[in-house]
């Protein structure tokens, strides 16, 4: 298991900087923001070209909504996707995190045509990332999907919708992506729901109960952490949370008590 933390939680301006800090404090990587990569992507890569810290992972930042009803935002989300999955392969990360949609459905209930708007937006979604997987497939990167809790999203609030829709698409590169926050809100067991997915398990976003660091809430991650060892996950957890004051420290003891929970399971 590496771990990652997302470069708005370093403590630094510049990207460089971040580095710096990241592997000072003993992280394997740093998940960067889609946004403005363009820009941003030669920096970045000057940036670990002489660090053993390495890029883990995109987190989204595209443009327009997969789930619209305008066609327009469908298609700048599928154009916006397609780019970031490039900049992923360009960066040696894992791959890109797509969050379908947030907030309320924006489709129309068209039953009895389809049962209710979540049949229609699951169908809409699967042929998306039809077209979406050959292009992960060039690349060879994963279009990693992240179930997000209830109040921020009415669709995929759990693994197993996540998993539901991989099932139905077919595709090579279309992932699952679970994160501790949104799985303590949503799921009833964690270890049980890493287990219930860890086949198509890509990727982890740390956080503790209260979305601070781990160790500093009330989640128990240690039958998640022992179920994920037991089955050889080798990927990246990703630290997404708030860091309370003095971050360089508090990251430093919660990276600490990470990775000895991680021995000890
Ligand atoms: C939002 O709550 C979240 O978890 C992010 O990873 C989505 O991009
Ligand atoms: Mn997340």
């Amino acid at each position: 298991m590496k771990i990652s933390c997302q470069e708005n939680l370093l403590p630094a301006e510049s990207f460089e900087e971040k580095v710096r800090i990241a592997e000072k404090i003993g992280f394997d990587a740093i998940e960067v923001w889609g946004r403005d990569l363009d820009a941003r992507i030669k920096s970045i890569l000057d940036s670990i070209s002489t660090s053993r810290v390495k890029i883990s992972t995109i987190c989204s930042g595209y443009p327009g909504d997969l789930l619209s009803l305008d066609r327009k935002e469908r298609e700048e989300a599928i154009h916006g996707v397609i780019e970031r999955l490039k900049y992923a392969s360009e960066l040696g990360a894992v791959g890109l995190i797509v969050v379908p949609t947030f907030g309320k459905p924006k489709l129309p209930d068209l039953y009895p045509l389809y049962r209710d708007v979540l049949e229609l937006e699951r169908k809409l979604l699967i042929e998306e990332l039809r077209i979406l997987d050959k292009y992960a497939i060039d690349y060879d990167v994963y279009i990693l999907l992240e179930p997000i809790n209830r109040y921020e999203t009415h669709f995929m609030n759990r693994v197993l919708d996540a998993v539901k829709i991989i099932s139905e698409v077919y595709g090579e590169k279309i992932a699952v992506m679970a994160d501790f926050f949104h799985m303590n809100i949503e799921e009833r067991d964690l270890s049980e729901s890493i287990l219930s997915c860890i086949h198509l398990l890509r990727h982890i976003h740390l956080a503790d109960s209260n979305r601070l660091p781990p160790g500093f809430g009330h989640t128990d991650f240690r039958a998640p952490f022992a179920t994920l060892k037991k089955h050889g996950y080798k990927y990246y957890m990703a630290y997404e949370c708030r860091i309370p004051e003095p971050v360089e420290s508090n990251l430093e003891k919660s990276l600490g008590y990470v990775k000895k929970l991680i021995e000890e399971v």
